[in-house]
């Protein structure tokens, strides 16, 4: 029997989109969708698709054994700004989920492990420009909580148990076909369904909120390239810093400008300001792009056409 791929959290902005990567790589028949529920039938008619609590341990073990799994991607979680309103959920599911794969891998169910880690990895302590990958680390929301200890997990398990698991810092990402849910970077898509919609955006942060971001392609390369390296050249296992861009809310509306010129935004900063206040501008990834010859091709120019131009058609 071949070896097969689970994603969990399938219907998710990155989730979904990394399902349609891995099916048209592996085939449809390799690659098993699933989330706690239909949520986007985009992803549920596409291919082989479960119904899976990502917290229920017996019935991930149940699936990866039904279909002879051999990798997990790890999608599933509860992002800064719902988590904020939801502390112990965002810390139950983000851990519980974690350690469920991390074991399987242990116990030999699964061999390799994809697990996403993020910007929010970062506090107000961290230095904010061009952030290394090692510095200090004091996060201040549950989510970033979640992630730099899972990091320290995924890092202890791969030391002692040999577990096979890889993992990135994600940046905010950016993409039109599925919608990001509960995170600070939303906003960085929100703008574009607002630009065409309305032709104007009112603006959760403020108009100089420096953050780093990623054109949806770019994170899927990154996370395809690093689970087809060599094992060796993964030379981290705790994870990644990642970095394409970095933009103010001020710089994508201008860009937006460009295409929609009587475009408008104004400003109304809400409790994910402090969020955003307390991460980095830019992101230092020289590790990535040397470990395992990471590049991203979108800037802010190339993702404001892309953007403009598939949101339009819909
Ligand atoms: C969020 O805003 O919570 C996420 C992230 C940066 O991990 N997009």
């Amino acid at each position: 029997m071949s070896s097969k791929i689970l994603i969990i959290g399938a219907c998710g902005q990155i989730g979904s989109e990394l399902t349609y990567k891995l099916r048209d790589i592996h085939g449809n028949e390799n690659v098993i969708a699933s989330d706690i529920n239909y949520g986007n039938l985009d992803v549920v008619n596409s291919g082989i698709f479960e119904i899976l609590d990502a917290q229920d341990y017996s019935a991930v073990k149940i699936c990866v054994e039904k279909y002879n799994i051999k990798t997990i991607y790890l999608m599933a979680a509860m992002l800064s700004a719902t988590g904020e309103k939801f502390p112990m959920k965002a810390w139950d599911l983000n851990m519980d989920s974690l350690f469920h794969v991390l074991n399987l891998a242990k116990e030999g169910f699964i061999k390799n492990v994809f697990w996403p880690s993020s910007i929010a990895v970062f506090g107000s302590t961290t230095p904010k420009e061009n952030t290394p990958q090692y510095t200090i680390m004091e996060p201040s929301t549950v989510y970033g909580i979640t992630k730099q200890v899972g990091e320290r997990w995924c890092e202890y398990y791969h030391n002692k148990y040999g577990v096979d698991v890889r993992s990135i810092r994600y940046p905010g990402i950016i993409s039109w076909k599925t919608l990001p849910g509960g995170g600070t970077t939303d906003y960085a898509v929100d703008i574009y369904h607002k630009a065409i919609a309305d032709k104007t955006y009112e603006c959760f942060l403020s108009e100089n909120t420096e953050l780093p971001m990623m054109f949806m392609d770019d994170a899927i390369k990154a996370t395809i390239d690093l689970m087809h390296a060599d094992s060796d050249s993964v030379k981290i296992r705790s994870s990644y810093n990642l970095a394409a861009i970095s933009f103010t809310p001020t710089d994508i509306a201008n860009a937006i400008k460009k295409h929609i010129p009587d475009f408008t935004i104004s400003y109304k900063p809400d409790f994910r300001q402090e969020i955003a206040d307390s991460w980095p501008k830019s992101i230092d990834d020289s590790q990535a792009r040397q470990d395992w010859n990471w590049t991203h091709n979108f800037d802010l120019e190339a993702i404001t056409k892309e953007m403009l131009t598939n949101l339009s058609k819909e």
